[in-house]
């Protein structure tokens, strides 16, 4: 539900008939033959003015008199000149989306420059995240930065380390050589209220600081063989933000060396949004989005890391004995079922696609099971083409609910061989009072009722 109490996603209804998948497949590849009256029939069996899904009973045009669905009145939209062109402008999702937006969870910061908003990952499909619903992390506020006037410098902690330092401009930046990617970026807090319990009722507010864009710049190892740099000992990295919270992380230069690491200004085919950091910021793939400086204005090669307020007060991960563990910046393996998920309800058993994303900031997502028990049975999903590195990758499943109360549940595993674990196994390494990186099987009981609730299995 959303703070106004409406359900969030789609409410998905299946006619009583589709009993099993095999039914389903066969409704499928009747329409796709063309064979309408099949499926008519289908619905019509089922009672369809009831039970047809959302989608096709607002295809149907239902005549004026209220009658029969399946007489054929033409809609005003078939009859009439729609809407014109647009002469200028920027164009936006229809009125009936509206309730797709990133959201804020209430009483989770104390002010609204120093907080989080959630991406709608339920409502969302394939890989790519829109720009307008891409979650937001800001530590002191976004700004709207003038591109004309904003600068990149390149320096060494020492005079030695960078032999050319260097100060870019926005122009500069964009006549060089530059690569396009898809990455996925998620905070390195996502699903961090649920070390001790199941704490937030919607995968928004479970796993919604997560995003993925193609996002397009120049490689950083671009711009430090302009300026000369000292690889030998110039083994660390600093990046450093233009806004106001000092926003400064080490990264090691092998990422830099391996060509992963760039600097960019596009995002989805267009520059960056301002609140992802626009007109520059760092991508630094499969690491944790802290180190993805936004407002990128100076990068400094050093010798040491810098162990900067962001690298020992904040994401450093608290363990059971009561030390903290620092730079443990890489995203492990991890997915989460988007639909059928909190908040959403079933309003009938029979066909539904599962479907979710999973994702490994050490490579390639390699295989993704579900189990719709709590773990005792598991299927392996169908992965979704492009499969690539560091980026998320879409998985599907076809389910037939019984009606019965069901828990369902992902776990994905990367070409490392690495598998996702469960709450109890990570809490038997990290403990339930940590903040950072947690990447447990999700659980998302489908009760009797239909209706979908956020649970942890002890
Ligand atoms: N300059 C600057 N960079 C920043 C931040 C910030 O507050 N200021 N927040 C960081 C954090 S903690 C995260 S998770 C990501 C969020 O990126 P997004 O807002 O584009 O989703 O940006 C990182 N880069
Ligand atoms: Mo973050």
């Amino acid at each position: 539900m959303d703070s106004q109490g409406k359900p969030v996603g789609r409410l998905i209804k299946a006619p009583e008939n589709f009993v099993d998948a095999a039914g389903v497949r066969q409704v499928f590849a009747e329409a796709r033959s063309g064979r309408r009256d099949f499926i008519r029939q289908a619905f019509a069996a089922a009672g369809a003015a009831a039970t047809a899904p959302l989608a096709l009973a607002a295809a149907d045009p239902v005549s004026a008199d209220g009658g029969d669905p399946h007489i054929l009145n033409l809609p005003a939209h078939s009859l009439g000149l729609g809407q014109p062109v647009a002469t200028d402008g920027y164009g936006n999702p229809s009125k009936f989306e509206a309730n797709v937006q990133r959201r804020r969870s209430p009483g989770l910061t104390q002010t609204t420059q120093a907080s989080v908003s959630f991406a709608p990952l339920q409502s969302l499909f394939g890989i790519v995240t829109p720009s307008g619903l891409h979650f937001e992390r800001h530590h002191q506020g976004w700004w709207d930065v003038d591109p004309s006037k904003h600068r990149l410098m390149i320096n060494g902690s020492d005079a030695n380390l960078v032999k050319t330092p260097r100060v870019f401009t926005m122009d500069e930046l964009m006549r060089l050589p530059s690569v396009s990617r898809f990455h996925f970026i998620e905070c390195g807090a996502n699903t961090g209220m649920e070390w001790g319990n199941a704490a937030v009722p919607t995968c928004q507010y479970t796993h919604g600081m997560l995003s993925c864009s193609e996002f397009t710049g120049v490689p950083l190892r671009t711009l430090f063989e302009l300026c000369g740099v000292d690889y030998k000992r110039g083994r660390f990295v600093l990046g450093e933000g233009a806004d106001g919270s000092s926003m400064t992380r080490t990264l090691p230069m092998e990422l830099v060396e391996s060509g992963e690491v760039f600097v960019a200004y596009g995002q989805n085919g267009e520059m960056l949004r301002p609140e992802n950091g626009y007109p520059l910021r760092l991508v630094v793939p499969g690491v944790q989005g802290v180190s993805w400086v936004k407002y990128l204005r100076r990068i400094e090669v050093g010798d040491k890391p810098y162990g900067s307020k962001d690298e020992v007060l904040h994401y450093a991960d608290l363990m059971p004995d009561g030390r903290h563990r620092q730079y443990t910046s890489t995203q492990e393996c991890k997915s989460v079922v988007t639909t059928p998920s909190g908040g959403q309800v079933l309003l009938d058993k029979g066909y539904y696609n599962i479907t979710g994303l999973a994702w490994s900031g050490k490579g390639k997502v390699k295989r993704v099971d579900v189990s719709t028990d709590g773990g005792r049975n598991w299927r392996s999903a169908r992965l979704e083409t492009p499969l690539l590195s560091k980026c998320l990758s879409r998985f599907n499943l076809d389910w037939v609910w019984n009606g019965k109360p069901a828990m369902i549940q992902s776990r994905a595993m990367d070409d490392t061989g690495y598998v996702q674990p469960t709450y109890q196994q990570l809490r038997k390494v990290r403990g339930s009072r940590s903040i950072y990186h947690n990447n447990a099987v999700q659980t998302w009981l489908v009760q009797e009722s239909g209706e979908i609730k956020n649970v942890q299995l002890a």
